[in-house]
């Protein structure tokens, strides 16, 4: 494999990614070594802006069309601004959520076509893919529960089947593609995150054994 200095976080709603990818990044940081922790959509200033306008601006209604350009909008600018910048500089990147979720959302869930959404990833991202990717499996009703104690965003509004549709991607995503490492999003917490550090010191050599 790849020595992993990309590594992105995926998974629907709710299923862990955070907590696990922010785990990650502090042995990361424990262990001595130059890493960042960053997210989509979100990661920089007018990526802040955008991911108010998808997910939570009450007076704000989008098209699908808009939505998902507008995701692409987000990565193009977080990779010029925060990640080719970081692996750059010989960074190591952990990402909440990348062009995996594009194709699981807007392809899964709002139903574009997969090879729409492949040609729109190449473009926006400039070809740069993740070096590996964790894929957080949970039943859809698991992760709706666990984030439904928060506020809802426009995504956590819309229906089981829906997510359904996400998570079902998601794992074709995985079948098809052995950059995806699929974790059990329902196993404890510390459980996971062990699972996690056993396969990268396994696998690559960022993280001490
Ligand atoms: N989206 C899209 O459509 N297209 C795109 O291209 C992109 C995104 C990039 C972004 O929201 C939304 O945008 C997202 C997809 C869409 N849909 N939604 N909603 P986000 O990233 O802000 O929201 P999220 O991805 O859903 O994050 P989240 O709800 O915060 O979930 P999470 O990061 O996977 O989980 P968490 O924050 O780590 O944990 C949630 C809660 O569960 C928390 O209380 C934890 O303590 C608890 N938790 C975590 N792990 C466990 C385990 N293992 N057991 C028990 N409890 C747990």
């Amino acid at each position: 494999m790849k020595e992993a200095v990309f590594i992105t976080f995926e998974g629907p709603d709710g299923s862990g990614k955070t907590t696990q990818s922010k785990m990650l990044y502090e042995e990361l940081l424990r262990q001595g070594r130059p890493a960042i922790w960053t997210r989509e959509p979100g990661g920089t200033k007018s990526g802040r802006k955008i991911r108010s306008m998808l997910l939570d601006d009450p007076g704000v209604e989008l098209s699908p069309e808009t939505e998902l350009f507008l995701f692409a909008a987000d990565r193009a600018q977080h990779i010029a601004e925060i990640i080719r910048p970081a692996l750059d500089a010989g960074k190591i990147v952990i990402c909440d959520r990348y062009m995996d979720s594009t194709t699981a959302y807007q392809s899964g869930g709002r139903g574009f076509p997969v090879e729409m959404i492949v040609a729109l990833n190449e473009y926006s991202t400039g070809g740069l893919r993740p070096d590996l990717t964790f894929l957080l499996d949970v039943p859809s009703g698991i992760g709706l529960k666990r984030a439904a104690g928060r506020k809802t965003d426009k995504f956590e509004q819309e229906s089981l089947v829906f997510h359904q549709r996400v998570r079902q991607k998601y794992l074709d995503l995985a079948q098809s593609d052995s950059r995806i490492v699929v974790l059990d999003g329902s196993a404890p917490i510390k459980t996971i995150f062990q699972v996690i550090l056993t396969y990268l010191q396994n696998n690559c050599s960022i993280i001490n054994k």
